[in-house]
């Protein structure tokens, strides 16, 4: 099938390319589509050179799907316009994703919330991705009431801009900024803008976003996130509080039977999920699994996941595939 890719030439359109490529996604043609600035560009997939366009060439070339990774705006202004020809749009801003009428999707989590009526599906945010899928099993098995999460972010969620300071900073290099203070041996917690309440809006995403895709406003979550010199992935300390008991043992057997997370957990031998292990893998890598001694019922675990795989354009193909597999996507688009 036709497949715009919006966004080709950002940190997560490039990602995505290859995550297509690998996956062995099935598109006929690949259509990049990026700024005016870029047009003309040529971009490689599959050993063939495609042209990068812009949204209105590409609306014209009427795809049957089109992934959204170039900011929020352009998803809001450009999104409605492909779904209008009859393509379906994931999108991978924060442009749709708490619109009452589109859906936002985990495949792991809530893949059966789709309908062929969903023509703009919104791909939540790369922190949410990853604590979702280690949560929805246990939240199944003992019913979660609360969940704290810090977060350790990498540079890479940010973008290109903010990956160059890092390195322009260790190397000693003048250069622009992607944040108002220095990265490098520092840790910044702040990330995105401060809202009324004190929290960031990526605190936010992480509180509003896990609710919407667990399909449980009951579940209580708080967040603190927070940006690290790191690349590779994101990590998280998340704590979880029960309304049932729970077996360790079991929990550990439940979370190694869930589809795309996996446990690296020997602290004997110092295991444990890392970013720099956990970059261009496509699962979620869960460890440090323990009783919160402090409270009944409560469990500490730590997920790391590559922020711009599973944390975005994995997800996003993933989403793709179970539209294919539901055909979803079959439906001809508008002549
Ligand atoms: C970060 N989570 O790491 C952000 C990036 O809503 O898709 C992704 C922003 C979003 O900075």
């Amino acid at each position: 099938m036709k497949v715009a890719v919006v966004g080709a030439t950002g940190l997560v359109g490039s990602v995505m390319l290859k995550v297509l490529a690998e996956r062995n996604f099935p598109v006929t043609e690949l259509i990049p589509v990026a700024s005016e600035k870029s047009k003309g560009k040529e971009i490689e997939f599959k050993g063939k050179k495609y042209k990068v366009v812009t949204i209105d060439d590409a609306i014209a070339l009427r795809p049957e799907l089109a992934v959204f990774s170039a900011g929020g705006s352009t998803s809001l202004k450009d999104a409605p316009r492909f779904a209008e020809v009859g393509t379906t749009v994931i999108d991978n801003s924060s442009a749709w994703r708490m619109d009452p009428t589109k859906k936002l999707v985990v495949p792991e989590v809530n893949a059966d919330v789709l309908t062929a009526d969903d023509k703009i599906i919104a791909n939540p945010n790369c922190s949410t991705i990853q604590m979702v899928v280690v949560l929805k099993p246990l939240h199944d098995k003992y019913k979660i009431k609360r969940v704290v999460v810090s977060t350790y972010q990498s540079v890479t969620g940010t973008g290109v801009k903010a990956v160059d300071q890092l390195m322009n900073e260790r190397n000693g290099i003048e250069g622009p900024k992607a944040y108002a203070h220095q990265i490098d041996l520092n840790v910044i917690p702040q990330i995105d803008v401060f809202q009324d309440n004190g929290y960031t809006k990526e605190e936010m995403k992480m509180i509003l976003e896990t609710k919407k895709i667990m399909g449980d406003e009951s579940i209580r979550v708080t967040a603190t996130t927070v940006r690290i010199p790191v690349m590779g992935g994101h990590s998280e300390a998340v704590n979880i509080e029960f309304e049932n008991e729970f077996d360790l043992a079991e929990v550990r057997q439940i979370l190694e039977q869930q589809e795309g997370v996996v446990v690296v957990d020997d602290p004997a031998n110092a295991l444990y999920p890392m970013p720099k292990d956990a970059h261009e893998k496509d699962e979620v890598f869960v460890g440090r699994i323990r009783r919160d001694e402090s409270q009944d019922k409560t469990l500490n675990l730590w997920v790391v996941a590559d922020n711009l795989r599973k944390g975005a354009a994995t997800n996003a193909v993933q989403v793709a595939e179970v539209l294919l597999k539901k055909g979803l996507l079959k439906e001809e688009v508008l002549a």
